[in-house]
């Protein structure tokens, strides 16, 4: 059965459920502008975590009174544009993600936590930064159309990730999606991706907000550390038990509504490369293919 669609623009959905992401334009200048300024505003308490991580989020902090503070400013801005293009979709929270300078800043390959029912609903990051992107400051990069490939639970604290055997293969294959100023990326949290190590010299900063479609119900999914059985434990979540989730421990309050066996067996790596190759050309074969040819037409009208 289809899931039901929250963009407006029809193409844009189905761009957005063949491949996993879609690129829009979304925000003017000036409205990046006033994310990038609350930023620099919550710099020093955004900061307090990276002497232990490049990549880093709002949550990380553990600040709550920052977290809560950052989600509202971020909504109260991208709101000013979103039923302009999103229908029948509810929020769930916002982020900055920060990106330092550093090559420990590239994120490698993954998969978002799960949030909604997969089998029926998607979740989906709006990502916007707030300077253009390129590979050198830490672009996005997708694989493309994975998110359609296996129904995988992506819980917490334990997360057995059904790609890690294959992870890297991936790169080869994905896509890079830069962006310019005001353009977002929607991504669906199944989608494989990752981006770039930040080269830059300067801090890559970007908001996200994490939408639903209105009918899904919102869960986490719990696995403790240590689980011989892979037991799940599955929770009804408000945004309010997001917000005072303790990293590794249960939500205190939100009620238990199942509890499944889920078989975490990795991806069959013969399989995942038959799938890798028949989806995907690697980039690095692309853009070989392109300098081999620029490199022929150069020799072409080189004078002698
Ligand atoms: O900002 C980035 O570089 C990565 C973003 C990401 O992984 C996400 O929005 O899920």
């Amino acid at each position: 059965m289809p899931k039901p669609p929250i963009f407006r623009n029809l193409q844009l959905q189905a761009e957005f459920d063949q491949n996993g992401f879609v690129k829009m334009q979304l925000f003017s200048p000036e409205q990046v502008q006033r994310l990038e300024d609350f930023y620099i505003q919550t710099q020093a308490q955004h900061e307090t975590v990276i002497e232990k991580k490049k990549f880093h989020a709002t949550n990380d902090t553990d600040n709550a009174e920052l977290i809560n503070e950052a989600d509202a400013f971020i909504k109260q801005v991208m709101m000013e544009e979103i039923d302009k293009h999103f229908v029948d979709y509810k929020t769930i929270a916002a982020n900055y993600l920060l990106k330092q300078s550093s090559q420990e800043s590239d994120l490698s390959p993954h998969q978002d936590l799960r949030f909604v029912d997969e089998e029926k609903f998607y979740s989906c990051n709006i990502w916007v930064a707030t300077r253009p992107t390129t590979k050198q400051n830490g672009c996005l990069r997708f694989l493309k159309g994975s998110h359609l490939l296996h129904d995988t639970i992506r819980p917490l604290p334990s997360y057995p990730w059904m790609y890690e055997n294959v992870k890297a293969f991936i790169p080869p294959y994905f896509t890079d999606v830069t962006t310019e100023i005001g353009e977002c990326v929607v991504l669906n949290h199944a989608c494989i991706h990752g981006s770039y190590p930040n080269l830059s010299g300067e801090t890559r900063i970007a908001a996200i907000l994490a939408l639903i479609p209105k009918d899904a119900d919102i869960c986490h999914y719990f696995l403790p550390d240590g689980n011989p059985d892979k037991e799940v434990e599955k929770y009804a979540m408000t945004l309010e038990d997001f917000v005072n989730l303790k990293g590794g421990q249960r939500p205190e309050k939100a009620p238990m509504v199942e509890k499944f066996k889920h078989d975490f067996a990795p991806v069959d790596v013969a399989e995942f490369k038959k799938w890798l190759s028949r989806n995907e050309t690697p980039q690095n074969l692309i853009s070989d293919g392109y300098n081999f040819i620029s490199t022929k037409l150069s020799a072409l009208f080189k004078r002698s």
